[in-house]
């Protein structure tokens, strides 16, 4: 399929004991195999540096962004909840793992635990803090070069708030006047598919869109009046300092019309460019491939990438194909090709790959051990924007037990095993007691891990940076170089990713064998590399040893 001009030829070690697919058992230090192989494993040096520089012309363009639950992350006050200066507090940790931007979930006022029903745009959950803490947080990110998204959840408000009361009694009471906030939502006068009848305040037998649910009654896009209205939100929080934003929920604007949703797509981004330039704005479609490529169309940056995510099963499934269920040379032609139709239909477009989010269970329940080090290290060296979510770096765990416990997936962070400063108590407690969840949480966190070599928080750490010092990889044409390996060994990922003069061939092996990468003629050499034991990768005479689940960067010529 690929035209490379090089040649790769991959010399399989200890193939008798790692094929089929299965994994075998590793040691949680991540050595390699059983003390009693019979084979030779190459030679490898031992890892001593670590001072990565930061690359600052990274900011303001992308980069690596963390999601951040409010909620759970850190409580500043003591009350238990999570809060707008706890984020304050937590921002050098966050400089230091090197991310660009965070992504606060929604923190308008809401009577959800989670947020994600407005009830006041313009203000601040009031169990978060206040518009001042809101502006102490994005002025001390800022200077520490960290960039504010804002999730902007503007398919459907609250039904508790005030403009959609106001519109359940103009509608019921046809009220045209100048003012009547009638078409604000979507009504109708009988019951149907994705709406519910409206009975409060005296009212009854009409009925309002909330294609999610009675709570989160769907704006009527459309109104002119309720446009200029998000315009204003939008205006409001760019102009306080937010530098971006995630959308929500985008499929459903006009629910099940790519072509109307994508003109919604170029107001919004419009709307926020005319305020702030190169406002940075990524959306959530969650569907297929075959329809996230088509929202590339629109002038949005760029969409979560699903299907490469734990929610994905196909062939571009980071999960897959770190656990060897995918085979390394399908992953990387399904990345060439989705890449390539990114590109065509939007070339500023990217990917904006993750492992899970808020609405997923923790990637920790999915990949243990050495495989979520190895999906760290691809995601961040993939072309597009990586995003983590907070936690992931030190494999907290939450797992929804019924449909009724969405929060297992939104879980405190743990810090500290032995100080508990700034814990949060489980969010939406009522529900998880009812359900008789038993929380069996990680004990160590960040500030015990970010002290221990090879931990997970400094695999993250050490391949944040790393995406830092090739950040024109964001942008990078993504060339799959992997099927010039032999045919027996389905676990070493090659690629070369291309931005203008720079390129780099980045080698993954996804299993705890060390492998040995033969490169042929060309001169290349190690620039970097991310490893999950003391050993790093070597390169003698165009063969490149490459230890279990570890990664090299190489130049080309
Ligand atoms: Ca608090
Ligand atoms: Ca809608």
């Amino acid at each position: 399929m690929k035209k490379s001009k090089f040649v790769f030829l991959l010399i399989p070690f200890l193939l008798s004991s790692c094929g089929g697919g299965e994994k075998p058992p590793f040691d949680d230090d991540g050595m390699f195999g059983d003390d009693n192989d019979d084979v030779t494993i190459p030679e490898l040096k031992d890892d001593t540096s670590s001072n990565y520089t930061f690359d600052e012309s990274v900011k303001n363009t992308g980069g690596t962004t963390y999601e951040i639950f409010v909620r759970s992350f850190y409580d500043s006050n003591g009350d238990g909840i999570g809060d707008l200066n706890g984020v304050s507090e937590k921002l050098d940790y966050l400089a230091d793992l090197g991310v660009n931007n965070i992504w606060l979930m929604p923190f308008n006022e809401s009577p959800s635990y989670h947020g994600y029903d407005v009830q006041d745009y313009y203000s601040i959950e009031k169990d978060y803090g206040t518009l001042d803490d809101f502006k102490s947080l994005t002025e001390k990110a800022h200077n520490l070069g960290i960039n504010i998204y804002m999730d902007l959840v503007i398919n459907h408000s609250s039904d508790q708030n005030q403009w959609f009361i106001d519109s359940a009694k103009d509608f019921y009471s046809k009220n045209t006047e100048e003012g009547s906030k009638k078409d604000w939502y979507v009504w109708k006068m009988n019951s149907s598919s994705g709406y519910h009848e409206y009975r409060k305040n005296g009212m009854s037998g009409i009925y309002y869109e909330g294609q999610f649910s009675s709570a989160m009654p769907d704006f009527n896009l459309d109104n002119q009046e309720v446009r200029d209205e998000l315009a204003n939100v939008i205006k409001y929080w760019l102009d306080l300092g937010v530098d971006g934003f995630r959308l929500d929920a985008v499929l459903y604007y006009y629910y099940g019309s790519v072509t109307e949703n994508i003109e919604f797509l170029d107001w919004i981004k419009n709307t926020a460019e005319s305020v702030k330039k190169d406002t940075y704005i990524v959306g959530e479609a969650w569907t297929n491939w075959s329809i996230i490529q088509q929202y590339y169309k629109s002038t949005v940056d760029s969409f979560f990438n699903f299907p490469s995510s734990l929610d994905g099963y196909g062939n571009d499934a980071i999960n897959g194909v770190v656990k060897s269920l995918v085979d390394a040379n399908k992953f990387g032609d399904s990345i060439e090709t989705k890449e390539k139709q990114m590109k065509t239909a939007n070339p500023n477009g990217r990917s904006s790959y993750f492992l899970a989010n808020h609405d997923m269970d923790r990637s920790s329940i999915n990949l243990t051990g050495d495989y979520a080090k190895a999906a760290a290290s691809l995601m961040m060296l993939l072309p597009g924007n990586p995003y983590v979510y907070y936690g992931e770096e030190i494999g907290l765990k939450g797992q929804r037990k019924s449909s009724s416990t969405d929060s297992e997936r939104r879980l405190p962070m743990i810090w500290s095993e032995s100080d508990k400063t700034g814990e949060c108590e489980i969010p939406d407690k009522e529900t998880l007691d009812r359900e008789g969840i038993k929380i069996d949480q990680v004990k160590e966190g960040a500030d015990d891990l970010i002290k221990e070599d090879y931990s997970l928080v400094n695999h993250y750490k050490k391949a944040i940076n790393l995406r830092n010092k090739y950040s024109f990889i964001q942008d990078a044409n993504f060339e799959n170089l992997t099927e010039n390996i032999s045919k027996d060994d389905s676990h070493v990922l090659l690629y070369k990713l291309t931005n203008g003069d720079d390129s780099i061939i980045v080698a993954h092996n996804f299993n705890e064998k060390a492998r040995e990468v033969e490169i042929g003629d060309i001169s290349a050499k190690i620039l970097d590399s991310i490893n999950t034991t003391k050993k790093i990768p070597e390169l003698n005479n165009g063969k490149l040893a490459l230890g279990g689940y570890s990664t090299a960067i190489l130049d080309v010529k």
